[in-house]
């Protein structure tokens, strides 16, 4: 069969396999990814025999993954202000929160046993067209970009990392929501085979978390593809995670596999367990206290530091304009 060998600045428009013209179909239909189903018809019409297809399908998903990997180092964005040292990789990579591995900190070598590529992502719900595509020929097509974040977990820790990945809101246009579509709708993986603690059934798998439509299109809220440079390591939530500084941790999602927007306000995660302690905007604030702890401070892993935290972070100016008219609800748990 036919291949052509891209530069690297024509990656966008070549980042492709034969199986993706099947899944793609639909975006082919209404033109976003034309010129990308286009290449890839051109690509399936060499191969005659099913085994040399197949053949192609298992090379063309590795060479997508390395064509993505190539892309790093993505430009720095440095137009959001952060005024700490970035964490040190060795701290932030062996401390995580990741459920689906265990509910302690050192989850970061059982986690390596999520096969987070090829990685397939479903946009459904209340959008123009819903699609299922590659992780990487979704990267493909978004402005990609570098930026150090503030990321405040609900049990008082912090750290300050380089996330690569691209805005939110560029995910979002892409997917064209309908204007019945009033949030988004996000859930990570489900494989009790791999993640054994989505074995321990009372448990509401698989992780769930929601924003407004308003807070996915703030320019803060960014999907994360890479971390220090680099494609995330699985702790972090390979291949893709959300990250909403101005939130609690646990509002940053990894390892999603479905975007949803809907008319129906999603039930997350940890609301569903504990609803009189975690709800539904989780903004930071440090005048409201957890239930069971203090939020005025936290510690900065790999300092040995406490600090005050701040209101919604840090990122008030960002942010706060997305609350006004809502004062009177819970938006602080
Ligand atoms: N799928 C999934 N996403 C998740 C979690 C989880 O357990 N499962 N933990 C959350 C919490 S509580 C935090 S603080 C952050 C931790 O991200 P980090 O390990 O990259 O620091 O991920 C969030 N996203
Ligand atoms: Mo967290």
């Amino acid at each position: 069969m036919l291949i052509k060998r891209p530069r690297k600045w024509e990656l966008s428009e070549n980042l492709v396999t034969p199986e993706n013209v099947f899944l793609n179909r639909r975006a082919f239909l209404r033109g976003t990814t034309a010129s990308i189903a286009g290449a890839a018809t051109l690509a399936v019409a060499g191969c005659g025999e099913a085994a040399e297809k197949t053949e192609a399908l298992a090379g063309g998903e590795a060479d997508l993954t390395a064509k993505a990997a190539e892309l790093f180092p993505y430009p720095a964005n440095t137009s959001i202000p952060i005024d700490r040292p970035v964490t040190d990789e060795e701290v932030s990579s062996t401390y995580n929160n990741f459920y689906e591995f265990g509910s302690h900190k050192r989850i970061s070598r059982a986690a390596e046993a999520l096969v987070s590529r090829p990685w397939k992502i479903e946009i459904t719900g209340e959008v123009e067209t819903p699609i299922t595509l590659d992780v990487d020929q979704l990267i493909a097509q978004m402005p990609l970009e570098e930026r150090i974040y503030r990321h405040r977990c609900v049990e008082a820790w912090s750290m300050t990392v380089p996330w690569s990945g691209f805005p939110l809101a560029a995910l979002v246009d892409f997917a064209r929501p309908k204007s019945s579509a009033r949030y988004l709708k996000m859930q990570t993986f489900m494989q009790p085979s791999v993640a054994s603690g989505q074995k321990q059934s009372w448990y509401p798998w698989p992780y769930t978390e929601g924003l407004t439509m308003a807070e996915a299109r703030n320019e803060l809220a960014f999907m994360a593809t890479g971390i220090y440079g680099k494609p995330l390591g699985e702790q972090f939530g390979a291949p893709i995670r959300l990250a909403v500084p101005w939130k609690y941790g646990f509002k940053s999602i990894k390892s999603i596999v479905t975007f949803e927007f809907t008319g129906k306000k999603p039930t997350s995660f940890w609301e569903e367990i504990a609803p009189k302690e975690y709800g539904f905007w989780a903004n930071v604030n440090p005048e409201v206290p957890h239930p069971r702890w203090s939020q005025a401070t936290e510690e900065v892993l790999g300092t040995g530091r406490r600090v005050p935290t701040l209101m919604f972070n840090g990122y008030e100016e960002q942010v706060a304009g997305l609350y006004k008219g809502l004062e009177g609800q819970n938006l602080y748990r």
